[in-house]
Order: structure tokens, then C-alpha cells, then sequence
């Protein structure tokens, strides 16, 4: 993945990043208008989701913003730079998914009830904002719409795998 120019390239990428704080998170771009990710470490660490919706566009050449809001009540802004590289997260998490994570770590899809019960139940706000850069470790393409790449729990050791190429998906 040298070169990542338009939103052609961008689409079937999939990237493990470090943020500032020390979070590890994964992220597949499945299509022009889904992601998929896993969470690795952080305050919601463990937490994984498959096909969630996003705004997904190109800025400018090489520069990439998506944006989505979750089942949660948790917004979330990306801006990626694949050839540095780089990107820029924010999160807004509601109040209680910071004070209660636990209740969001999980295989989302199977607990999407929860999710709505749960942000109605507790508190939206204040908000928790989350603004860090972060490195990306790992990028390839997968090809678009690939339900291999997102596909089971985050472990321990998983991000060495498939950085070091034990760990495939095509
Ligand atoms: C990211 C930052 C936040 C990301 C996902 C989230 C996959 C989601 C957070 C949450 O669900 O609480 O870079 O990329």
C-alpha cells in the first residue's frame, strides 16, 4: 500500500494505529460507506464491530476523513494520512460509556439492545473528547467487502501476528 492517492486505494484498507495515549486500535475501510474495527487496548479495549456506517471521503489527494456515530451515542472523527503514515482521531464519548465501558466491550452486533437501552438508561453528557494523533503500524489492502479481516475477538498477541505476517486474510 505505497501509495495511497484516491479513494479507490483507500476503500479494502486495513490499519493498526497507536494513538498518543497508548490505545491500539484496527480499522477496515469494508466499503465506500462501512467499516469494521477491533479495539485492541484503551478504555474500551476488547470492544469489536462489524458494519458500522460512515462518511467516508477523500479531503485531497492522499488525505482521508471518516466519521460516524455509534449505537453507543460515541461520534467518532478520523483524518488519515496513509503515506505519513499518521492520522487524527477524535472520540465524544457520551458520560456513561466513561463512566461504564465494560457495558461496550463486546461483540457489538450482538448486543445492539443493550447499546440502546444502556444510553438512554445513564448519562449523555458532559461529553468525554478524546483529540490524539496516532502512528499507523500496519496497513494493506484487502479488497472491498472481505469478512475475513474483521472477524474474531481482539487477543493478546494478535496485533504482533498479523503485523509480522502470521496473521492473514485474503
Ligand atoms: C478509532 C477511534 C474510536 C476507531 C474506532 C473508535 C476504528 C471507536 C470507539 C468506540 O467504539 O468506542 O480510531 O477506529
Amino acid at each position: 500500500m505505497e501509495n495511497t492517492k484516491k479513494l479507490s486505494d483507500f476503500l479494502g484498507a486495513h490499519f493498526i494505529y497507536t494513538y498518543a495515549n497508548g490505545w491500539k486500535y484496527e480499522l477496515y475501510v469494508k466499503n465506500e460507506d462501512t467499516i469494521d474495527y477491533r479495539i485492541h487496548t484503551g478504555m474500551v479495549g476488547g470492544r469489536w464491530v462489524k458494519d458500522q456506517k460512515a462518511d467516508i471521503v477523500e479531503l485531497t489527494a492522499g488525505i482521508f476523513k471518516l466519521s460516524w456515530t455509534e449505537p453507543t451515542g460515541t461520534d467518532v472523527s478520523l483524518d488519515i494520512l496513509p503515506n505519513e503514515n499518521k492520522l487524527h482521531g477524535v472520540i465524544f464519548f457520551p458520560k456513561w460509556v466513561h463512566e461504564h465501558p465494560e457495558i461496550t466491550v463486546r461483540f457489538q452486533n450482538d448486543f445492539l439492545d443493550l447499546m440502546y437501552e444502556s444510553r438512554l438508561k445513564y448519562d449523555t453528557y458532559p461529553k468525554y473528547v478524546v483529540p490524539e494523533f496516532g502512528k499507523i503500524t500496519f496497513k494493506k489492502n484487502e479488497g472491498m467487502n472481505n469478512e475475513k479481516v474483521i472477524a474474531v475477538a481482539p487477543y493478546d498477541g494478535m496485533i504482533e501476528e498479523i503485523e509480522n505476517g502470521k496473521l492473514t486474510f485474503n
